[in-house]
This record gives structure tokens, sequence and C-alpha cells, in this order.
């Protein structure tokens, strides 16, 4: 077995969390992953906090293992989805696209797990003296909403900065994406864009097709001048962004392109006019299997090669 203080924290037995996908991960996609060993998230996203509620009373039912949930600090509902976590009484919660420091001391008082996904040093520091019980070092190879560092150098020196445990996350998608975190210091990884294909996720056929598909280079970052980038797959919606951005558009006239996309691809399966949100590791995925699968093949990958060093 890898040991590591993550498994420990999160009382699970691979280091391996379910990235919070916003309107993919759901109930079932988290229990799948929680039942497997790993730790599934639900993504709160933008959804209103009933929706939110819905599906974490779902997870309790599917699952009697530990899983997280997912806020989303840009969503309209965070400080309500705030209160819910307490009420419903989530063990884990990741937070991402912000700063949870308003959050934190309540959720701690409680007994929450606080886990802050990070894209600096700077804020890592930040979330540890806030009382943060581990963050989450994403790196902008990831999809959706990104910061400006890679994973390669934003996880040893977030690893360097603080005293809590970090996880790494972004453009991980196998065993060597874990073998290679584990080695720059982290303690566990996130991983969202192979989760896609999982057979427990819901997203639409056409957005799995689409990783499937998918080439190394086949995403671009959006949105980099309304100050919310995000990655996604190219496609007509992102050369509109792309002729917008160049055009010196303004934010509002960006954003209105925005609205409702990632439903459009997630649900709808609008492949055109959709935002696909993925990872630069998309091009590594090549077929779906059940959620179960995909987690114990990543982690006997990670310890083959950890053979090496022996
Ligand atoms: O949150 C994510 N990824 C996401 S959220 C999302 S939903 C969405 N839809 C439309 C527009 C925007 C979002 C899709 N993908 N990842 C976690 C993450 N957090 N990555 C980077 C960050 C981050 C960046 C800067 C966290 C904190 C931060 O600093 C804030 C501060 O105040 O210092």
């Amino acid at each position: 077995m890898i040991k590591s203080k993550i498994s420990k924290l999160l009382n699970i037995k691979y280091p391996i969390l379910q990235g919070g996908m916003a309107w993919i991960s759901d109930a079932q996609l988290a229990a799948a992953v929680s039942n497997a060993g790993g730790l599934g998230i639900i993504a709160a996203g933008n959804a209103p906090v009933d929706l939110v509620r819905a599906e974490i009373r779902k997870a309790k039912q599917l699952t009697d293992k530990p899983f997280g949930v997912n806020l989303m600090l840009l969503s309209p509902y965070a400080e309500e989805i705030a209160q819910l976590l307490i009420d419903e009484d989530v063990k884990v919660v990741v937070t991402g696209a912000g700063n949870p420091g308003k959050y934190l001391k309540e959720w701690k008082s409680k007994g929450i797990k606080v886990i802050p996904v990070v894209a600096s040093s700077a804020l890592a520091v930040r979330m540890e003296r806030s009382g943060a019980d581990a963050v989450i070092a994403e790196g902008m190879e990831s999809g959706g909403h990104v910061g400006k560092i890679t994973t390669m150098s934003l996880l040893p020196q977030v690893v360097d900065s603080v005293n809590i445990p970090v996880i790494g996350a972004g453009g991980i998608a196998d065993g060597r994406g874990l073998a290679a975190a584990f080695l720059l210091g982290a303690e566990a990884v996130q991983i969202g864009t192979r989760f896609l294909v999982a057979n427990e996720c819901q997203v639409h056929d056409n957005y799995k097709a689409r990783i499937i598909k998918a080439r190394d280079t086949d995403t671009v970052i959006t949105g980099r001048s309304t100050g919310h980038p995000v990655r996604i797959i190219k496609n007509k919606l992102a050369k509109e962004y792309i002729r917008l951005e160049k055009e010196k558009a303004s934010v509002e006239e960006i954003e209105e392109l925005g609205k409702g996309s990632l439903y459009n691809a997630a649900i709808l399966g609008e492949m055109d006019r959709g935002s696909i949100m993925a990872g630069q590791c998309a091009g590594m995925i090549k077929k779906k299997q059940s959620s179960k699968e995909i987690i114990e093949e990543i982690y006997s990958e990670a310890l083959e090669l950890f053979k090496k060093f022996r």
C-alpha cells in the first residue's frame, strides 16, 4: 500500500479524490468513487441549495463511505450552501475558484474537514493559518477554472510552503501522474477529467465521446480577460470567445457567451456551442470504465512504477 496522510485523514483506501465537476459530479458518481475506496465529491457548482441538498441525501443512501462536497465560491448560492454543508453534516468540504476564509472557522468548529483548492503558495499559507486540514494544489493543466502555474511547478512549491498535507491536481489521469505527484511531495491526487468517462458519470454521451477523441493540443483557456479563465475543448464556442477577446469586447459580452454553456454541453450534449470543460490530460483517456476500474488501474500502475525505486 502507498502510505498517505490523506488516506488516514479522510479514512479512504486509495489516495485518490474525484474532482468536483459542476453539473457533472453528482451523487451517483461520488458514491461510486467512495464505494471503490476513493473520495467521491459532489459538485455544488452554480446549482441552487435544494438541488445540492437532494444530491447529498442521495449519496448518503448510496454509500456508507465518506464523501465530500465541492463548494464553488463564485456561485450565487455560495453563502447558503456553506450553511447547508453544516446542516447536512457533510464530512469533507473542498472549495474552488476563490478564498473560503470567511467560512473556515465555522466549518472547523463543526468538525468538517476543509480542503481548499489553491493556485498559489501564498493562498496555501493563508489557508493553513486559517485552519485548513489540507490543500489541493491545482495546476493550470486542469479543466474548468484555472490558475496560472503548472502542476509541475506549483505542487512542490506549495509542499515547501505549508506543513499540512498537499493534494496534487491538474493533468493527472493515470498511474504515472499519481506517482509523479507523490514524488513532488503530494499525499494524494484529485482527478476530474478521467472520471468524465466513468460508467457511473451521467454526463452526456457526446461529452464522453469528445474526451475519448481528444488530442493533447485540443484544449484552450478562454476568459482570461474577464478574470475567470476557463479551460475548455476547442469548438465553435471557444473560437467565438477568442474572437471577442481579441476584439476587446466588454466583460459583460464575453460572460454572456458563457451563460448556461456548461449545462448545454454536460446535460444537453451540445458540442458546438457548449463549454466542454476538460483538462490537458484528456488526450490520454481512451476508454470508458467503471469508477472502480479507473481507481484500481491508476493505483496499480503507480505501485508498479514505485517498484523501480526500490
Ligand atoms: O474551481 C475549479 N474549477 C472549476 S469551477 C467551475 S464552474 C465555473 N463555471 C463558469 C465559470 C467559472 C467557473 C469549473 N471549473 N478549480 C479550483 C480552482 N480554484 N482552480 C483555481 C482556483 C483558484 C484560483 C485562485 C482558487 C483560489 C484563487 O485565489 C483566490 C484568491 O482570492 O486568492
